[in-house]
This record gives structure tokens, C-alpha cells and sequence, in this order.
């Protein structure tokens, strides 16, 4: 059986590398050359644990192809992205992945997209295809965290929502290859509403994080202790507040559902409230600051990735750029808007250094590294929105620490 792979992005690339180790024939295609060429070469950049070596064995095996355009196949997996545009879901992606494959569509093709997409999508594509082609179609939404891709991608429990139960039995066996958790089929619309279910359940309940931060700054109370307390009911569960919701999944999936309904009420204020963290965090910034020097540890939008779209981390800095001095570290991050330093140069004449990423190694900071830090900076004032620092640790350089949704004093 061959497959056909549309889009070699953080979803396309393993999902095509794992079908190939499984042994089926895999064409996968990127319209970006670079791309292709640094799939290729193996000089692609990731902080994906063993996605290297996996993509290695695909190539070796001699069952994963490389290419700029696509060709014949059984099946087609369309994994491009969707962004957002003036608030709504931008289908131009998915719309020219389709163009590309039409002129090699045959009778009894396959054609499964994994893209996040508004409830209805999936049907739309399908009514303009069928017209001229007897296919298959199916829904079937990723699901895999970034950071732990290629272990979610074969551990998860997959939806696959078919345009008839034909089409959702043939993608299954797809999957069936090589998910390890249950595969369970329903129709397209009920798919892609699942998928946006999941992330707007987070969206809003990481909102709800955000507000009692700012509720407890308000009466002088630590949330973060008040949430470990209330989470020790066996029914809830807190999530954490932070600078802001990042990345590409999250902070925009739920514009497609708001886009198709005015009952989105409680989705949109979530949306609001999560995207009013960056302005909030900058103005405390500019409380807490003693100089124009300002150090920000962590510019990707969460902990232990090298991915910076979408980051608070971005939006806060253009909220201080003309008024302050900013130097970011971030041991992750490959490229981001504003330039990087080494962690030395970034703290020199520090008035205050603010952490924006839950990065592992910012909590691991030892004695020795604090102390250093201690020398080089001008203020030592630190501000954690993610809670990761040990502040007793800071505490003993002299530093005055700040969480995000701490007390005042
Ligand atoms: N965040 C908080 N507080 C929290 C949890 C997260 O502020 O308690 C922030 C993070 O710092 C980050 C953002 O939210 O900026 C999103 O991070 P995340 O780890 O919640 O999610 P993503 O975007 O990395 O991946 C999500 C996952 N969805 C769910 O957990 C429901 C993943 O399974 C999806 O496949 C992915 O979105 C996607 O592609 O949709």
C-alpha cells in the first residue's frame, strides 16, 4: 500500500517516518525546498526525542521518499497547517494540499486529513471532490503533545470520523499499523468538533488558572499554594496560570469553534482572558524593575521546546521594547524575533530577570550558577510566572523574589 504524506511539519514528518518503518510505501511532501533538502540531508533541527534516528531508519529502509510534489497513491494524509486569519480559520493550506493532489487522485483513493479545521470541514472538501472522483474520506485530528511526539503518536487513543463508514474502516487500518492505543470511529463533523473540544477544554480551564492568579494577586493570596490545596480534592484539577497560552494549537483552536457559533460565550472569554496575560505580566514588569535592564529567561511558549510561535514571551517584549533594555536567554530556542544571548551576557547589569518558560534546567539552577548570576547583575530582583525557580535558593544570593499570583511581601 502506498501513502502519500502532504506537509513534512511537526505531525507529517513522523507520522510518514513511522508509516515507512511499518512498511508501507511513503511519499512524503513538503512545498517549502529547504525543507526537503534538510529531510534529506538529516540536517532538520528538534528537540523531538529519537525523531532523528526514526526519520534515519524510514530513509534507510528504503520506504520513505522526499519530495517537492506529490504522485499516485492509495492513500493521502494531509497534515498542513491551519493558522488563523482575522480571527477565523485560514483553510488556504489545506485548500492548495487538495489542489496538489487532484491530478493524481484515482477511484478508491483515500484521503485522510489530520489538520485541525471547523466542524464541517471535512464534509465540504469531500462534496467538492466527489464530484469528479469516486474517494474516501476521513477525519482523523493528531492529538500528539509537542515535546513527546513520538511517544503520543503510538501510545494515544486515536477519533477517526469518516465520511462513511467505509472510509472510516479504511483509515483505520492505516492507523492500526502502528497506534497502540484504541481507535475509535465516528463521522468527520463529530471528529473535528472532539478535536477542537479538547484543546478549548484546556484553553478554559487554564483561563480559569489565569484569573484566580490575578483574583489572588488582588487579596494578597499564593495561588499556587491554593491551587496544590484545592487539587488535593479528588475531583479537581487546577491547571497552572502563566504568561499567557502559546503555541499553535491552543491559543487558536478555539476561534474555529467561535467562528461557527454565537453560543461561544464562555470559549471566547476564555480566549480573552488567556490573551490578556502578556499585557498583564508587562505592566508588573514595570512595577517591579528598579533600571531600564531587563533579562528574560525563556522565550518559547512552554518549557523544554525549541518552538517560540505564539509565545507570551514575544508579546510581552513588545509591550517593554521602547521603554527598557531586553536581553533574552533561551538554551532552546533556534530563532526568535529579538536576539539571543548566552546566559553571562544576558544578566550583565540585570535590573531584573523574569521567567517566562518552565525549562527544566531554569529549576535546576544550582548554587554555583545562582551565585554567578549574583555577580553579574546590577538589581537582584527576580520575577517567576511559571513558578519553577527555587526561591529559597535565589533568596540566599540575596535576590527578592516574585511569582506570578504570589503575595505581595
Ligand atoms: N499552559 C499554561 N498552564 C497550564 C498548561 C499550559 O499556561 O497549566 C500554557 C503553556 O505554557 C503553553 C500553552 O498553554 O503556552 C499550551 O501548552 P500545552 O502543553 O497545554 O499544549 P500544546 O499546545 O503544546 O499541545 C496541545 C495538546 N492538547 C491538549 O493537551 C489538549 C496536544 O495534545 C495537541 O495535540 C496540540 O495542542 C495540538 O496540536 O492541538
Amino acid at each position: 500500500m502506498k501513502v502519500c504524506v502532504i506537509g513534512l511539519g511537526y505531525i507529517g514528518l513522523p507520522t510518514a517516518s513511522i508509516l515507512a518503518i511499518n512498511g508501507f510505501e511513503v511519499v512524503g511532501v513538503d512545498i517549502n525546498k529547504n525543507r526537503v533538502e534538510e529531510i534529506k540531508n538529516l540536517t532538520f533541527k528538534t528537540t523531538e526525542k529519537d525523531l532523528l534516528t526514526l526519520v534515519r531508519g524510514a530513509i534507510n529502509s528504503g520506504n520513505l521518499k522526499i519530495k517537492n510534489t506529490p504522485e499516485k497513491a492509495d492513500v493521502f494524509i494531509i497534515c498542513v497547517p491551519t493558522p488563523i486569519k482575522n480571527n477565523r480559520c485560514d483553510l488556504s493550506y489545506i485548500n492548495s494540499a487538495i489542489d496538489s493532489i487532484k491530478p493524481y487522485l484515482e477511484d478508491g483513493n483515500l484521503i485522510i486529513i489530520e489538520s485541525t479545521v471547523p466542524p464541517g470541514t471535512s464534509e465540504e472538501i469531500y462534496n467538492k471532490l466527489s464530484k469528479y472522483k469516486n474517494i474516501y474520506l476521513s477525519y482523523c485530528p493528531e492529538r500528539v503533545l509537542p515535546g513527546n511526539i513520538l511517544k503520543e503518536l503510538v501510545d494515544n487513543d486515536r477519533v477517526i470520523g469518516g465520511i462513511n463508514k467505509e472510509s472510516a474502516e479504511r483509515a483505520k487500518k492505516i492507523y492500526d499499523s502502528f497506534v497502540k492505543g484504541k481507535i475509535y470511529l465516528t463521522d468527520c463533523k463529530t471528529a473535528e468538533m472532539v478535536k477542537l473540544m479538547e484543546n478549548i477544554y484546556r484553553d478554559v480551564n487554564i483561563a480559569l488558572a489565569n484569573e484566580f492568579a490575578k483574583i489572588s494577586e488582588e487579596l494578597d493570596i499564593d495561588v499556587w499554594e491554593a491551587i496544590e490545596l484545592s487539587n488535593k480534592h479528588p475531583r479537581v484539577n487546577i491547571l497552572r496560570p502563566g504568561p499567557g497560552v502559546g503555541g499553535h494549537c491552543i491559543s487558536i483552536d478555539p476561534w474555529f469553534l467561535i467562528e461557527k457559533s454565537k453560543e461561544a460565550k464562555l470559549i471566547r472569554t476564555a480566549r480573552e482572558i488567556n490573551d490578556s496575560m502578556p499585557n498583564y505580566v508587562a505592566n508588573k514588569i514595570k512595577q517591579l524593575t528598579k533600571g531600564k535592564n531587563i533579562t528574560i529567561f525563556g522565550v518559547t511558549y512552554k518549557g523544554d521546546v525549541d518552538d517560540v510561535r505564539e509565545s507570551p514571551a514575544e508579546k510581552i517584549i513588545s509591550f517593554l521594547k521602547e521603554e527598557f533594555n531586553i536581553k533574552c536567554y533561551d538554551p532552546y530556542a533556534k530563532e526568535f524575533k529579538y536576539p539571543l544571548y548566552p546566559i553571562d551576557e544576558a544578566v550583565e547589569d540585570s535590573d531584573l530577570i523574569v521567567v517566562l518558560a518552565d525549562h527544566k534546567i531554569f529549576r535546576d539552577l544550582d548554587e554555583k550558577d545562582i551565585k554567578k548570576i549574583s555577580e553579574k547583575v546590577r538589581n537582584r530582583v527576580i520575577y517567576d510566572t511559571k513558578n519553577i525557580i527555587t526561591k529559597e535558593r535565589w533568596e540566599k544570593f540575596g535576590f527578592k523574589v516574585y511569582k506570578l499570583g504570589g503575595k505581595n511581601d
